[in-house]
């Protein structure tokens, strides 16, 4: 059964993933504009932050999107087509499913994140000007 679900996916993802790339590119969210020192804040940040990802895989298109919405700065790698990130997410995060966000802490403590919802509410719930259009803040005007 997880071999058909896998091979579903494949196949999704070749017939589709041509498209979802074209609509990827042709209609990049809008990125916020931060003075420069908040953005440097926010990119010290994410410089401990790296997604492992397929290109054509929705789930990271969707990730992807929340990132480049959040002007945010994060070293993706193909979880796919690189052996070298792949067996590093085997290793790491336990299993080949993407997206999986790698966060490092100060602490030199590594979390391996799975699921697309999980990931945009961890970036949403760290960068401080991240207002999440599924859940605006409750100050909001006429929300
Ligand atoms: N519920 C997960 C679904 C993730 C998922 O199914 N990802 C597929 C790619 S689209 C995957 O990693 N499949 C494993 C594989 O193809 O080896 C999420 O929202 O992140």
């Amino acid at each position: 059964m997880r071999l058909l679900i896998r091979y579903f996916f494949k196949l999704l993802r070749a017939i589709l993933g041509p498209l979802m790339l074209l609509w990827e590119w042709l209609t990049p969210p809008k990125g916020i504009k931060r003075p420069e020192s908040e953005q440097q804040q926010v990119d010290a940040y994410t410089r401990n932050l790296t997604l492992y990802q397929f290109l054509t895989c929705p789930f990271c298109i969707r990730v992807r999107r929340v990132i480049k919405r959040l002007s945010l700065n994060i070293e993706t790698r193909d979880a796919l087509k690189d052996p070298v990130s792949r067996q590093q997410l085997l290793e790491g995060g336990g299993t080949i499913k993407v997206p999986c966000l790698k966060i490092a802490d100060e602490q030199g403590e590594t979390r391996w994140l799975y699921e697309s919802d999980e990931i945009i509410r961890h970036l949403e719930a760290n960068i401080p000007d991240a207002e999440s259009p599924a859940h605006p803040p409750a100050s909001t005007p006429g929300v």
